[in-house]
């Protein structure tokens, strides 16, 4: 799989793809992920990538040329045609099934814009999915190109180290984690619970999932009425 990332920040982005899973899985094979700096392909003299909007308003507006011309020279680049994502408050949230189906890309292309919005134009010309990390504000689509190159990699075959990591997600499939405890047995008084020492695995997996579906009922109540 290879993912294409535009921005006016690759610097920002290059280090976070370098490293953990993802470093690893570009280091496997697995992956390739490239970042592009927008401003790269400005035609103007002074390398202008964003304009007042028409109208009037507050903020700048991404323009068209720049984008447009990325998006052509780095699919010449990748080797063909790319799923074209902008990032976007305006998406779709992003959830786990959008993540899963991006991941059944070949050639992927991430479009990120800094506190602004885009040309509209962009929007007919590439016709990108638009996708939001959620409802809330962030000065640019940088971090949700992160978060959504994260979620799209680890579910790519052999980009976690355990296998049955990602298995054991699908079968918990929806429910919050149950607790987890490591050494000592006892901190500051607070004991691990009896049930993890008796080296019953049923009887650990019931317990876990009646402690998932509790806290899950407790804090997302949402998540037990819909699937997936
Ligand atoms: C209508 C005024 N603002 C929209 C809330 C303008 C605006 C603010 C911030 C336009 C873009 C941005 C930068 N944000 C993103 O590029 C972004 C984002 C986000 O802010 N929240 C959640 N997901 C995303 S994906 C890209």
């Amino acid at each position: 799989m290879r993912i294409d990332v535009l921005t006016l920040f690759p610097e920002v982005c290059e280090p976070y793809f370098a490293a953990s899973i993802l470093g690893r899985a570009q280091t496997a094979g697995l992956v390739t992920i490239r970042c592009h700096n927008i401003r790269h392909y400005s035609t103007d003299s002074h390398r202008k990538v964003d304009d007042r909007p028409f109208g009037g308003g507050p903020g700048m507006v991404l323009m068209c040329q720049p984008v447009k011309d990325a998006v052509e020279a780095v699919e010449q680049e990748a080797g063909g045609p790319t799923t074209r994502v902008v990032l976007s408050p305006r998406g779709e949230r992003l959830t786990q099934s959008i993540a899963s189906e991006l991941a059944g890309c070949e050639r992927l292309m991430l479009i990120a814009g800094h506190y602004e919005g885009f040309d509209e134009r962009i929007f007919e010309l590439l016709k990108p999915r638009e996708i939001s990390v959620g409802d809330y504000v962030l000065s640019g689509g940088e971090a949700a190109a992160m978060v959504l190159v994260d979620a799209i990699v680890r579910l790519r075959p052999g980009a976690l180290g355990d296998p049955d990591a990602l298995a054991e997600e699908s079968f918990t499939g929806g429910l919050l984690e149950y607790p987890q405890y490591t050494r000592p047995r006892e901190y500051e008084g607070l004991v691990v619970p009896e049930v993890l020492f008796n080296g019953d695995h049923q009887k650990i997996e019931q317990w876990r999932r009646e402690q998932a579906r509790r806290i899950t009922q407790e804090r997302r109540p949402d998540l037990l009425d819909r699937p997936g």
